[in-house]
């Protein structure tokens, strides 16, 4: 069979293909976790933000935000305290920090805005019963995984429930 010059056989192609599918499938690990590592690193540069905005909170009005009012999620009581301008007495403060819209959303829907971590989970905060009259907070980043692997303790803090899941967290703890 004669061959116009310039045309590739089927063996050709076949090996063209080949190599192109082994160089897709070494590529779409490396480029999985690049993506993961820089979720990783937005998820930490939020929470320094939002470490910030506690702190000038704290520094504003001497305390940290309460973690059941409005509402009685923690998360929806920080939302509010930081990034809403809200009247305390005769006095209105804030907001301490200005979000993206995409970090902050209403995700059960009953009317209170939630901070969302660039990992995809929902952050937990909670205040701590402090001794001496200390103020502590906790906050925590579920991870990738979006699972918090655990519970929070008014008096002792975190606790694991056993599944491994809290490995991955990332955890803000201030105390004044
Ligand atoms: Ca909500
Ligand atoms: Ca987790």
């Amino acid at each position: 069979m004669s061959r116009s010059p310039g045309a590739f056989t089927l063996v050709e192609i076949l090996v063209v293909v080949s190599i192109i599918i082994i160089l897709m499938a070494m590529l779409v690990p490396i480029t999985a976790s690049v993506i993961k590592d820089s979720r990783r690193k937005a998820a930490k540069a939020s929470m320094n933000t939002m470490e910030m905005a506690l702190e000038r909170y704290y520094n504003d009005l001497g305390d940290y935000p309460p973690d059941n009012t409005p509402g009685s999620d923690g998360n929806e009581a920080l939302t509010h305290h930081l990034t809403t301008r809200f009247k305390i007495g005769e006095r209105y403060v804030g907001p301490f920090m200005t979000s993206p819209a995409a970090q902050t959303r209403d995700g059960d829907g009953d009317g209170f805005f939630e901070f969302y971590s660039p990992m995809g989970g929902k952050y937990e905060y909670r205040r701590l019963q402090g001794m001496g009259g200390l103020s502590i907070y906790l906050l925590i980043d579920p991870g990738e995984d979006r699972n918090l692997g655990g519970t929070i303790n008014p008096a002792s803090g975190f606790v694991p429930d056993g599944s491994g899941a809290e490995k991955d967290n990332m955890h803000k703890h201030g105390q004044r």
